[in-house]
């Protein structure tokens, strides 16, 4: 009585919700149907997989989720997994506590120091009647719920369904071992060049979190704009953030709908990485602030796609108090360990000036309790041992990157998501050449730089710029289905590295991301399923 009373509530929460809609009956597949085998669904691809023979867990009235542990992380992806399946199958699923061991049929998610080793890795067992989901910390149990959510049907990514009777499904039978190769395994937004909204930035926070992906670097601060709320400074989002690439109108996150997506992202284990470019693409600050510039006058707010032209004033002790206040705020609002200052691409200072300034930010950033990252360029300044160097230039000299002492790996001409697949792509740059899926997935992070330590070795991501992308559709179109290649490279071990697997899986999302509603690019190399 209890679940169909909570299963109907739910409905009507949803029904409601969704009353501007047509009032249809969706057509949809049986349950289970599907030419794909489950476990060729799991992407990025798992060190271990296999489909076990008899059934696996039914979710219906019956089923119970169990929670034996009483950290609040646990109960709350517990909570993410009934969200799950009722969306899948109209069946309100219980949160239970350890009073109800034994209860079937059952998906019992454990905390287990005899998991396997790693926060984020999970071992998944689907074998009727209890279904087994164990990780050593939260994260893990999150990623497992993932590969869940990649075994159901691609038709219960539908929000229809939930106006449909209840609709019992059976969860296939698996076996699944699993654990990511690189612990930083990323993608970057340029929410600059143009200005993208918190549910935008959401919205792509949950495209990581399916790929397993845990970092979301925001470049908060580019020449065509200012996108942040500093108290401190109020001209920066008064005058800096009212410009975009083409003359938009742009915009920017008050503090507290910053802190409200680095919530979002943290309750799915992404990392928001924010990043404030300096001591170059600063054309919003300084036309924010006079005292900024060298000369003293403020130039006017930019909105082309030059770079490399503005400079903070490096020898004005007004630019460190600058520094100061924004890092400061930035950081508080920060939970996350870093802090992100640019570095790339200037063209009017030394390289005693861009070395001697760098050193100076990376000790204002430390003293706000952050580590600091910076573009390759920062390769040739004296970095401590916690600062993070991000490979972007192709070209970019071995021997500095060899001496980092962490990296980063966003490779040009692998990893930018903003360049084009093909000489026909409509959006998307060209300079570090074409991109087509295969370039994207092809590499490997452990020999790119082959005279860095493996140690130094952090992980990956995938810098989206925004340059030609004035939608999150565009973004999307660009990143999709690149960034599921970038989290395979990131994420799965080099054994479990081939193309035509990947080619095959990548293929079997697409039914998947229509429902979720993603504009993926239908690249000719993928037999996209239908
Ligand atoms: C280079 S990548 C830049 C950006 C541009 C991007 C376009 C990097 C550190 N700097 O300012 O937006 O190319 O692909």
């Amino acid at each position: 009585m209890w679940r169909i009373g909570a299963g109907l509530t739910l409905v009507l929460i949803v029904g409601s919700a969704c009353a501007r809609g047509p009032r249809v009956k969706e057509p949809h597949a049986p349950p289970g149907a599907s030419a794909v085998s489950p476990i060729a669904r799991i992407l990025p691809a798992a060190i271990e997989a296999q489909s076990l023979s008899g059934d696996g867990v039914s979710i219906d009235q019956r089923t119970t989720i169990v929670v034996t542990s009483d950290d609040p992380a646990v109960r709350r992806i517990g909570g993410m997994l009934s969200t799950l399946l009722a969306r899948a199958t109209g069946v309100v699923v219980p949160i239970k506590g350890r009073e109800a061991t034994g209860a079937t049929p059952a998906i019992l998610l454990t905390i287990d120091p005899a998991a396997p080793a790693g926060d984020e890795a999970y071992d998944l067992n689907t074998a009727g009647p209890v279904a087994s989901l164990k990780a050593r910390a939260p994260a893990g149990l999150f990623y497992g719920v993932q590969t869940i959510r990649q075994l159901l049907p691609y038709w219960t990514e539908y929000q229809a369904v939930m106006f449909q009777e209840a609709r019992p499904l059976t969860l296939p039978a698996v076996h699944v071992r699993d654990a990511p190769r690189y612990p930083w395994r990323g993608a970057m937004l340029d929410v600059a060049r143009h200005f993208f909204g918190a549910a935008d930035v959401k919205r792509f926070v949950d495209l990581l979190a399916l790929h397993k992906m845990n970092r979301l670097h925001l470049h908060l601060a580019d020449d065509q704009g200012w996108r942040i709320e500093i108290r401190k400074r109020p001209a920066l989002t008064e005058t800096g953030a009212r410009s975009a690439v083409g003359g938009g109108p742009g915009g920017f996150y008050s503090q507290a709908e910053y802190a409200d997506i680095v919530a979002y992202a943290a309750d799915r284990f992404v990392t928001i990485v924010p990043e404030i470019d300096m001591p170059g693409h600063t054309n919003a600050a300084l036309a924010s602030y006079a005292e900024l510039n060298c000369t003293g006058q403020a130039p006017p707010v930019f909105t082309g796609t030059d770079v490399g032209f503005s400079a903070l004033c490096v020898e004005k002790e007004e630019t460190y108090r600058f520094i100061d206040d924004i890092v400061g705020e930035i950081s508080s609002l920060t939970p996350g360990p870093y802090f992100h200052m640019g570095g790339d691409e200037v063209k009017t200072l030394t390289a005693q000036q861009y070395r001697a300034f760098v050193e100076r930010v990376q000790t204002i950033v430390q003293a706000h309790g952050k580590a600091m990252i910076g573009w390759d360029e920062v390769a040739a300044t004296a970095l401590s041992p916690s600062s993070i160097v991000q490979h972007w230039r192709p070209e970019a000299a071995h021997a500095e990157l060899a001496r980092a002492p962490h990296l980063i790996l966003s490779p040009g001409n692998r990893a930018y998501l903003d360049m084009k697949y093909d000489a026909g792509t409509a959006i998307g740059l060209n300079w570090a050449g074409l991109i087509p899926i295969r370039t994207a997935y092809d590499w490997d992070p452990a020999t790119l730089v082959p005279e860095a330590p493996a140690a130094a070795i952090l992980g990956v991501e995938a810098p989206l710029w925004s340059e030609t992308t004035a939608t999150i559709r565009d973004v999307e179109f660009l990143a999709m289905p690149r960034l599921a290649a970038i989290a395979e490279v990131g994420w799965s071990a080099p054994a479990r590295h081939d193309w035509d697997s990947f080619r095959e899986r990548l293929g079997a999302q697409a039914p998947r991301w229509t429902a979720i509603g993603i504009n993926f690019f239908r690249a000719p190399e993928i037999p996209w399923a239908r």
